[in-house]
């Protein structure tokens, strides 16, 4: 295989197969395997509810989407279950792209695997399958409750549903289970470190030769021994002579893949894309390729009006379209990890990612749930397991606004920070910190960001409001690092007008306050960018309706249609 990365082709060994033909219902936006057999999942489900308030009769529901996207469920808040047929037998593995929010699988009545946390991909495992027709059944779960420490009524929705797409494998005794690439910058040229996760499904010890790619580059390491149902890691540098860094304005992917072969036989792989740049914290300067990056960003929640957060990606394209329209080369995933094929996306068109793990807001009190921690740590460990190829993130934030003003806060910060750090070397770390004093993670992250609404929330001056805070910052010991403005910004309901620009929620008054907040942060010296709260507008659980009219946040740019608000233009005009 030659060359960069065709999605929907691919080309091995001479022969050209065209992949995939419900683009809306693979996980990624190009082929992933070739020699593996994968399918998506049927699209339509049978989904019936279990709870109150639900419908009267089973029905269709497609896979993937949110089951509020139904009328008689758009306030369902409950547990359902989804089925399908499906005719297989084998190893088989069923990779769920997300279930919101509390998942358990069944192949027929067997319990295969449960998950908690909407935003990460999890798989089931049924080997040995009788070949047949087999029923295969997700229950899910949008019940708020004690044992679910992310999902809490919040700013943003907490949907229900088998929200991502399913794929159906078909293994031999052993698969790649995971592919990581790092680009490393050489004396001369660039290399990758490749390194594969092979798992094993037999009761036998096994020996198979494993051929890793990056960049069309390749090397074969033989006799890899593989423990009974254990698994293997293969790692090896390889050189990648003539490749072209990735960045925004030439975002140049590459493929990697490794190949399990058996007697010189391929029998099972794993692709994926990857590009060479360097993310590096100097002092004060978040370096991209070796070069100071300056962010024009905007903070994005996964949700699109009647879609809610199961997005057709013709609309993820679509937002990342309006960004690059408003000049800006950045995006924040606020407050959870995103689809991959919205990275797949950002990754091809050029769209630097802030990538967060799952939290939002939490007090001290919800933090001591003892189920927060775990909970906080799995999500962070799946996100960056799963998403360490793309190019495109560029930082990993985690814990937004959560209590960092208490010790035992602050040390959920520094556990969090510390395991990104040995999960990840390759890229900085933060958080977004909550507008108010007495933060005593400062100095823990490699970059400082802060959340801040003057001019919305308070009437404070945004450089006053600026200059009080990098005062602070100084004075908690991270003065002496990057910083980011995550979030500012201000209300407005679409359509709202006021003959003076006065009043909170027209669309003008939102358009004085963003031009105040963003002169002021880009020309401020000390600051390495800004992402504005937010693209569009959210729905929001009704305990927060109060504040919130229509029960949505209402500070986009555009609506949750995407109709532009006059500050959509301001922007476009400011980042120019
Ligand atoms: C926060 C938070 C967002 C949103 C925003 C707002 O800082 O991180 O999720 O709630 O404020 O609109 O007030």
């Amino acid at each position: 295989m030659r060359g960069i990365v065709n999605p929907g082709i691919l080309c091995y060994n001479g022969s050209i197969k065209l992949v995939y033909e419900r683009k809306s219902a693979m996980q990624r936006l190009f082929p992933t395997h070739f020699i593996r057999e994968s399918s998506p999942a049927p699209a339509l489900w049978t989904l019936t509810t279990l709870d109150d308030g639900g419908l009267t009769a089973p029905m269709k529901a497609l896979v993937p989407s949110a089951w509020e996207s139904i009328p008689a469920l758009h306030n369902y808040r409950g547990r359902a279950a989804y089925e399908c047929r499906l005719s297989c037998g084998g190893n088989m593995r069923f990779r769920f792209g997300g279930v919101s929010f509390r998942a358990k699988v069944y192949l027929d009545d067997a319990l295969l695997a449960e998950h908690y946390n909407a935003f990460t991909a999890f798989e089931a495992v049924a080997p040995d399958v009788p070949y047949g027709e087999h029923t295969l059944r997700v229950e899910v779960d949008n019940r708020f409750g004690e044992d679910s420490a992310l999902h809490v009524p919040n700013d943003y929705y907490s949907y229900g549903g088998v929200t991502r797409p399913v794929e159906v494998e078909y293994l031999g005794d052993a698969y790649v289970r995971q592919l990581h690439v790092t680009p490393i910058r050489a004396a001369e040229g660039w290399q990758a470190k490749v390194e594969a996760v092979i798992a094993s499904l037999s009761s036998a010890p096994l020996t198979c030769d494993v051929r890793l790619e990056a960049a069309d580059s390749e090397v074969c390491v033989e006799g890899v021994e593989l423990a009974p149902h254990g698994e293997t890691v293969v790692i090896r540098v390889i050189d990648c002579p003539d490749v072209q860094p990735w960045c925004v304005d030439s975002p140049v992917l590459y493929s990697a893949s490794a190949v399990i072969e058996a007697e010189g036989e391929p029998v099972d792989d794993l692709r994926d894309r990857f590009g060479f740049r360097t993310v590096e914290v100097r002092g004060k300067d978040i370096l991209f390729n070796g070069e100071k990056l300056i962010i024009k960003g905007f903070n994005r929640h996964e949700e699109y009006g009647p879609f809610a957060c199961a997005i057709p990606v013709e609309a993820m394209a679509h937002d990342i379209h309006l960004m690059k329209d408003m000049h800006c080369n950045a995006v924040r995933t606020c407050h959870y990890p995103n689809d991959p094929r919205f990275l797949d996306l950002c990754d091809e068109m050029g769209l630097l990612v802030w990538e967060e793990s799952h939290a939002r807001g939490l007090s001290e009190k919800q933090m001591r749930n003892p189920n927060f921690m775990p909970q906080n740590l799995d999500c962070t460990r799946e996100m960056v397991a799963q998403h360490y190829n793309h190019p495109a993130i560029f930082i990993w934030g985690c814990l937004n606004e959560c209590a960092d003003d208490c010790d035992y806060g602050a040390d959920c910060f520094r556990q969090t920070y510390r395991l990104l750090d040995e999960l990840d070397e390759s890229r900085p770390m933060t958080a977004a910190l909550l507008e108010r004093p007495g933060s005593r993670v400062f100095a823990d992250s490699d970059v400082v960001s802060i959340n801040i609404y003057p001019q919305w929330y308070h009437n404070t001056p945004v450089k006053t409001c600026m200059e009080s805070k990098l005062q602070e910052i100084k004075l908690g010991g991270g003065g002496d690092k990057p910083l980011i403005v995550s979030e500012i910004g201000g209300g407005a309901v679409y359509g709202c007008h006021d003959p003076l620009g006065e009043s909170k929620w027209s669309e003008e008054r939102q358009c004085t306050i963003l031009r105040e907040q963003i002169e002021a942060v880009l020309s401020h010296p000390d600051c390495s960018g800004i992402f504005i709260w937010q693209l569009a507008d959210v729905r929001v659980v009704e305990e927060w309706a109060m504040g919130r009219p229509r029960t949505h946040n209402n500070k986009g740019v555009v609506n949750e249609y995407r109709q532009p608000k006059m500050a959509y233009k301001l922007v476009r005009e400011l980042f120019s």
